[in-house]
Parts: structure tokens; C-alpha cells; sequence
């Protein structure tokens, strides 16, 4: 097959899904077109079948808003007939399901059937889609889509709560992860901790919904009973105030930032525990690669991480009750044969969302648009 994906480039949930989908599929045989305004931070190009095609925004005076939507409209046109495409699948809503569906109209006016799949991330539905401001044109693109993809029953139950879509046009589909990833690199667990200490560690985009100063908290409470350090990968809004908060607390030789790193998968094979106490999380992309790199985690009870994160390989507490979490995290650290208990079911539980689980589930939704 020829597939157009559509999808944010940078740091993000959405994107890393759509990206890893993407080189999956070209593993597969098909072919890959990527479709951004910048190349998508975790592609490799090096591979026959994968393609990025750039969208150009044109600067102008007159244009407070560059208008991004209608120049990624017009080359999902111009690689559908330069490569002949089967379909493009749009990952995150806004803006792309509505920029699909002006390229499949204008592609109509010309004779041609461009198929659309839309994948539903999260906050396309939870914040910025229900937003009044976007609301009306998003349930436009979510009803016009042929097929409709939600990673997780959560998001889909929220989908039909708030747009009023058809519950049968929405296949589950939930994330998925490449076991293989973990098996590279090299890095040492002594450069990272001392034997004596346990790892902590979180990822993010550090906004407010991920509520990075609680997992500062919970750390601190960890750290007062059992000697660890915590690894904080990504970088975002809230950042400054963590820096701020360590400081506060004297946590610096404990606490380190490690940015937007490409080794993550390295750190996280070396953790104990993964922290996530999101306020809102559609699936937890970030939750299921910890388990797979055998790390139990310990989170919100909310949205998707009901279904990712099943007991024995980590606890769920309220999002606000920090207390439950620590008293948790320290149940499974203190101990190393429940350490490893929970690192083994984690993983366990990890492979129910393997890669070759789930891509084929994508190709049956592909299948039945040809
Ligand atoms: O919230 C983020 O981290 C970014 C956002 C995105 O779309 O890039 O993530 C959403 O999609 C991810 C991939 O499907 C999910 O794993 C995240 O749970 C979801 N985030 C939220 O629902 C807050």
C-alpha cells in the first residue's frame, strides 16, 4: 500500500505513534509518506520505502496566521498524485482531520477517491478539540473521516460524550510499542546511579496536565525513605518551576534534567520506577514504554492508564493524592524481590501492546478502504 501520515513532528505522544507506525509499516513493505512542516523528530529517512515530503508556509505581511491548514491541504494533494496514494491516515485531529478532508474534496472535484483515517491521540478531544474555538470544525473532521481510530476505550467513550459521534465509527485501536528497541545500547547503570540507590524516573512534555511538580513531590517523598535518584527526560512549560523546586528543596545531587534526549529507551532500562500522575492521559505512551523496558510504574487512575497499566505491574492512585503515591512507590522499591516482581510483570504486561499485536489492526482498517 501507498499511505500518506499526516501528523506534529515534534516531541509529543501523537507524533512518536504516528512515526513509529509509519517506519513500521514501510518495514512491512508498504510505502510511507510522511507529511509536516518538519521532519518528525524520531524518523529515520534511511530506508527505501519512507518518504517526508516538507510543508512550506508562506510568510506575508498581511498574514498575522500563516495558514497552515490549506498549504498542508495542498500537498497532501500534490503527493497523492505525484505517488499515486491509497490513503492518508491524519494523526491528531486538529488541524489534520479537517486539512484531509479539504485535500479529499478537492481530489474529488478532480475525479480522484482519497481515503481518510483519522487517529484520535488525547487532547485533540479532551482540551483543545472540545475548546468552543475548535469544537464545531472538529466534529466536522472526526464525521468525515471514513474510518476513525481512538487509542484507547476511555478516549472513545470521551469522543462520543463530547462530539456526539457514532460509537461504531470509532475502532479502538490502543497504542503499541517495539520490544526490539530495548535491546540496544549500552550505557551502564553505575553512570547514571550508586548500587545503594533506586531510579526513579519520568517523561514528558512537562505541561501542567503531566503535573511535573507532583512527581517532584512524590520523588521527595521516596527519597526520604530510600536513597534514589530521580531522571527527568523532556522539556516544556513547567520546567523552570521544577528547576525551582529542587532548588528549594536541596534535591540538585538528586534530581537531574536530562532534556529531549534520544536515549530514553537506554535510561529507561535502567530504572526502577516510572511516575506519572497526569491529570488527564488518553493512553500514556511514556507509561507503556517504561513497562516494557521492565519498570513498573505508579500513576493517575484517569483516562487510558485504566487500561495500560494493570495491577502487579504498578499501582493507580488520584491524580491529586500524592501521599497514595509515594506510600505505593515505596511498597514496590523497598523490597528486592517485589522490586523485581513488579519489574517482571510489567514487562508481561507490556506485550500486549507489542508491535506485531497492533500493527495489524491498522492494515485490516487500510484493507477495508481499498
Ligand atoms: O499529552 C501529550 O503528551 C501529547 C499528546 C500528543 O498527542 O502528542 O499525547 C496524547 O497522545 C499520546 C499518544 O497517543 C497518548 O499516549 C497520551 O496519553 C495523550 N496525552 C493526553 O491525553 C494528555
Amino acid at each position: 500500500m501507498k499511505i500518506g501520515i499526516v501528523c506534529h513532528p515534534t516531541m509529543g505522544g501523537s507524533g512518536i505513534v504516528a512515526t513509529e507506525l509509519g517506519m513500521a509499516l514501510a518495514n512491512k513493505g508498504h510505502q510511507v509518506h510522511f507529511i509536516s512542516y518538519q521532519q518528525p523528530t524520531r524518523l529515520r529517512l534511511v530506508q527505501r520505502e519512507i518518504f517526508f515530503h516538507q510543508v512550506e508556509v508562506n510568510h506575508y505581511p498581511l498574514f498575522k496566521y500563516p495558514p497552515y491548514d490549506i498549504a498542508l491541504s495542498s500537498k497532501i494533494v500534490e503527493v497523492y498524485k505525484q505517488y499515486n496514494l491509497d490513503l492518508v491516515h491524519a494523526h491528531y485531529a486538529v488541524p489534520h482531520a479537517m486539512a484531509c478532508y479539504i485535500a479529499k474534496q478537492m481530489l474529488a472535484d478532480q475525479g480522484h477517491d482519497l481515503p481518510v483515517v483519522t487517529t484520535l491521540h488525547g487532547t485533540d478531544i479532551t482540551l483543545v478539540g472540545k475548546n468552543q474555538n475548535y469544537k464545531c470544525a472538529v466534529t466536522f473532521g472526526i464525521n468525515h473521516s471514513d474510518r476513525v481510530t481512538s487509542v484507547s476505550h476511555s478516549l472513545k467513550r470521551q469522543t462520543i460524550d463530547t462530539f456526539g459521534s457514532q460509537a461504531d465509527k470509532i475502532s479502538v485501536i490502543h497504542n503499541f510499542i517495539d520490544h526490539k528497541k530495548f535491546k540496544s545500547g549500552d550505557l551502564k547503570r553505575a553512570c547514571l546511579a550508586d548500587d545503594n540507590e533506586r531510579i526513579v524516573c519520568h517523561v514528558s512534555n512537562l505541561r501542567e496536565v503531566k503535573q511535573p511538580l507532583k512527581v517532584l513531590e512524590i520523588f521527595k517523598g521516596i527519597h526520604t525513605h530510600i536513597p534514589s535518584k530521580l531522571f527527568i527526560v523532556g522539556s516544556g512549560p513547567e520546567h523552570q518551576k521544577m528547576e525551582d523546586y529542587v532548588h528549594q528543596h536541596q534535591l540538585e545531587q538528586h534530581v537531574r534534567f536530562y532534556g529531549e534526549t534520544h536515549q530514553i529507551y537506554e535510561i529507561l532500562k535502567h530504572a526502577d520506577l516510572f511516575l506519572l500522575p497526569s491529570l488527564q492521559e488518553s493512553f500514556g505512551l511514556s507509561a507503556l514504554e517504561a513497562m516494557a523496558a521492565h519498570t513498573p510504574v505508579v500513576a493517575s487512575d484517569i483516562g487510558g492508564l485504566t487500561e495500560v497499566v494493570e495491577p502487579k505491574s504498578g499501582f493507580l492512585c488520584n491524580p491529586s493524592a500524592t501521599e497514595c503515591m509515594i506510600n505505593y512507590s515505596l511498597q514496590i522499591l523497598s523490597d528486592n524481590q517485589v522490586l523485581n516482581t513488579y519489574k517482571e510483570n510489567a514487562y508481561a504486561n507490556s506485550l500486549k501492546f507489542s508491535l506485531e499485536n497492533i500493527l495489524p489492526k491498522y492494515e485490516a482498517v487500510y484493507n477495508e478502504l481499498l
